[in-house]
C-alpha cells in the first residue's frame, strides 16, 4: 500500500534516446555525449563507487560542511520551508538537514521515476512526519511545485556541484529558473566545487582505483549494448584534465587507433587520439560563483568552506 504520506507527480520527461544522442554527438567537427548518458544502473552504481573514492573530495567535504553549518543554516532559513531539491537522485544529503529544518513538505525531482520513487519511498521511512511530493520531471526545462504541495516559503537544494555540469550560461539559466521558482524571499542552498590546484583535480577525476576511468567507459558499453554499435572499450582510453582557460575539468574518450563507428547507414570515423568529449565540471571561486547569482537575481547570504577551501555551500535569497 502506498504511504499516505507520498504523492507522485508524473510530468512525463521526455528522455533523448542514446542512439539519437549519439547521432548528434558523433556527427559534430568535435564529437561529444552529455554526461547524462553515464547514467544507466551500472553508471548509477559507479558514480556511488566515484563518491567513495579517497581523491574524490567533494562528497566528503560537503557533508562535513553541512553537518557543521546545521545550526547557522537552521538560524538563517528557519524552519517550515517547502524544500525541493532538483536531481535530487537517491536524496542523501538532505537527510542531514531534514530533522533540523523540519520542512513543510519535501519535494525531489529527478528524470529517472524509478530511483525517484525508491527514494521517496526510503525518506518517508525515515522521516515519518514528512510529506513527500516526488516530481518526475527534466529540471533542466523546468521546476513544477504540485499544487497540492502546502504554501508558504520555499527553499531549494542543489548539492553535490551538480551545478558544474552547465556551462557558465547555462548555470545562469538554471539559476534565474530556481529564482522564479522560489519567489521573492525564497532561498537557495546549493554546494558548488572551488578553483583549487590542478594537482588536487587531476586527481579526483583519475582516481588511483580507476573507478572514474570505469565509469567514462561505461558509456562505451551502453552505446555497445544499447544501439548494436560495433565499438569496443578496449579502442578507447579515459583523460581528465583541467583546463584552466575555460575553469573546467573535462573529461574525454581518446580512440586508441583509428576506427569506425557504424549505425544505423551512419558512418563515423574516428581517428588515432581523436577524443569524444564526455563531461565538464566546472569550477568557481566564491567571487565568481556569488557574481554568478548575483546575475540570476540571487543576493548571497552567507557562504562556507572547509579549512582547505576544496568545497564551497552557499546561501542565497530571492
Ligand atoms: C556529479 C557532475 C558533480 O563533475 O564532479 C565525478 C561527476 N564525473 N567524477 C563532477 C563526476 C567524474 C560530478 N558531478
Amino acid at each position: 500500500m502506498m504511504d499516505k504520506t507520498i504523492t507522485f507527480h508524473d510530468h512525463n520527461p521526455r528522455i533523448e534516446s542514446l542512439q539519437e544522442a549519439v547521432i548528434k554527438g558523433l556527427s559534430k567537427e568535435f564529437k561529444s555525449i552529455a554526461p547524462k548518458y553515464f547514467y544507466d544502473e551500472r553508471g548509477s552504481q559507479l558514480f556511488a563507487e566515484i563518491c567513495e573514492q579517497p581523491e574524490y573530495y567533494p562528497p566528503y567535504i560537503e557533508r562535513t560542511i553541512l553537518s557543521g553549518s546545521v545550526d547557522e543554516i537552521l538560524y538563517l532559513t528557519g524552519t517550515e520551508r517547502i524544500t525541493f531539491e532538483p536531481g535530487a537522485g537517491e536524496a542523501t544529503k538532505i537527510r542531514l538537514l531534514l530533522d533540523a529544518l523540519k520542512p513543510s513538505a519535501y519535494l525531489p525531482m529527478d528524470i529517472s521515476c524509478e530511483y525517484l520513487k525508491q527514494a521517496a519511498a526510503e525518506i518517508v521511512d525515515e522521516f515519518p512526519w514528512l510529506p513527500v511530493h516526488a516530481v518526475c520531471v527534466d529540471f533542466t526545462h523546468s521546476i513544477p511545485i504540485p499544487n497540492t504541495a502546502p504554501e508558504g516559503n520555499r527553499l531549494a537544494f542543489f548539492p553535490g556541484s551538480s551545478i558544474g555540469n552547465f556551462t557558465p550560461n547555462e548555470a545562469l539559466n538554471f539559476l534565474s529558473m530556481v529564482r522564479s521558482t522560489i519567489g521573492q524571499g525564497g532561498m537557495l542552498l546549493i554546494g558548488v566545487d572551488t578553483k583549487k590546484e590542478p594537482a588536487i583535480l587531476h586527481a579526483a577525476y583519475n582516481d588511483a582505483a580507476g573507478v572514474t576511468a570505469k565509469f567514462n567507459l561505461n558509456l562505451i558499453h551502453r552505446i555497445r549494448n544499447e544501439t548494436g554499435v560495433d565499438c569496443d572499450p578496449e579502442n578507447f582510453e579515459h583523460q581528465a584534465f583541467y583546463n584552466a582557460d575555460l575553469g573546467r575539468v573535462e573529461m574525454h574518450l581518446i580512440s586508441r587507433c583509428e576506427q569506425t563507428l557504424h549505425l544505423n547507414g551512419h558512418r563515423f570515423q574516428l581517428h588515432e587520439g581523436e577524443t569524444l568529449h564526455t563531461e565538464n565540471s566546472y569550477k568557481y571561486s566564491p567571487d565568481e560563483f556569488i557574481r554568478l547569482a548575483e546575475r540570476a537575481g540571487l543576493q548571497p547570504i552567507r557562504h562556507w568552506l572547509d579549512d582547505e577551501k576544496l568545497f564551497a555551500v552557499y546561501l542565497l535569497q530571492a
